[in-house]
């Protein structure tokens, strides 16, 4: 994609192929300040965790790591969205996946936690991330790998498994057909700084990373239109936002203010849901 794509074709291409670019959106200081961010979580985590996400590699939240808020919060982002018309954006996490080299390829997934609320089958995606990979990516180091169009069309991998259970991440089965190739995927190669947003709904995976550096995209997730959500999923993820986040120190939180969830109804939170139903065809 070209620096001339408006913000109208972008928001045309997230609706119909669930994912678009857009190229520098992050500068070199921001990048270092959650590099280093990034070589503090992974100096502190448990290698024995890290042995049991070998498939993505570290999945380490944002609970613990205020540092991300300047990235989670990045103006130049927040803009870009409001530009492609994607408004009342609320965060849920963020999530540092740092690939070691060797690091073996990620199986196919989707993300959406709420198959049971209305918007999972409408154009208006429920939650979308935002991945910001702090090294350029090709194949070979392990670049994001996309089925686009499966944020709204039955595919075989629905049939397959969810995402992130404990022996997938393990790779307790190497066979397991979700580490496959499947027609129509593509790679999206992109450069430190660039910003890729996709749909949660969409299957996507990634290389593995065949360098002797390691590869480290930090996994933002928005829920746009958040009180065009059903209760009791603004309910979810205004409760799992807050809870897992209340060490945040009061400077960190401010940086991120307008995406704070604020639902104030009577709903209990939703039971996550990753299974789509018959309304997915
Ligand atoms: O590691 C990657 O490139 C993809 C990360 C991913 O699949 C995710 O954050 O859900």
């Amino acid at each position: 994609m070209t620096n001339n794509v408006t913000p109208a074709t972008r928001m045309a291409q997230l609706e119909r192929e669930g994912y678009c670019l857009i190229e520098k959106v992050a500068g070199e200081s921001l990048l270092n300040q959650t590099r280093a961010c990034v070589d503090k979580a992974l100096a502190e985590v448990d290698p024995e965790r890290l042995a049991k996400t070998k498939a993505p590699g570290s999945l380490i939240d944002s609970d613990e790591y205020p540092e991300l808020a300047d990235l989670i919060g990045n103006p130049r982002a927040l803009c870009e969205l409001d530009r492609m018309g994607l408004r009342d954006i609320k965060f849920w996490k963020a999530v540092i996946i740092s690939k070691p080299p060797g690091g073996p390829r990620l199986y196919w997934h989707q993300d959406c936690l709420m198959w049971q609320d209305a918007r999972a089958y409408s154009d208006r995606p429920p939650m979308i991330f935002l991945m910001y990979y702090l090294e350029d990516t090709e194949r070979r180091n392990g670049c994001l790998r996309l089925l686009p169009g499966t944020h709204r069309r039955r595919h075989i991998l629905h049939g397959m498994g969810e995402a992130h259970t404990r022996e997938i991440n393990r790779i307790d089965n190497p066979d397991d057909p979700r580490f496959r190739d499947y027609p129509g995927e593509i790679d999206v190669p992109v450069k430190a700084g660039d910003l890729v947003v996709g749909d949660a709904r969409m299957f996507h995976s990634s290389h593995a990373n065949r360098s002797s550096d390691k590869r480290t995209v930090i996994t933002i997730w928005f829920h746009p239109f958040f009180t065009d959500l059903q209760e009791p999923t603004q309910s979810w993820i205004h409760d799992f936002m807050h809870r897992r986040h209340a060490n945040w120190p009061q400077e960190a939180l401010a940086k991120i203010g307008p995406l704070i969830p604020d639902y104030r109804g009577e709903a209990a939170p939703m039971l996550q849901n990753r299974v789509p139903d018959e309304r997915l065809r």
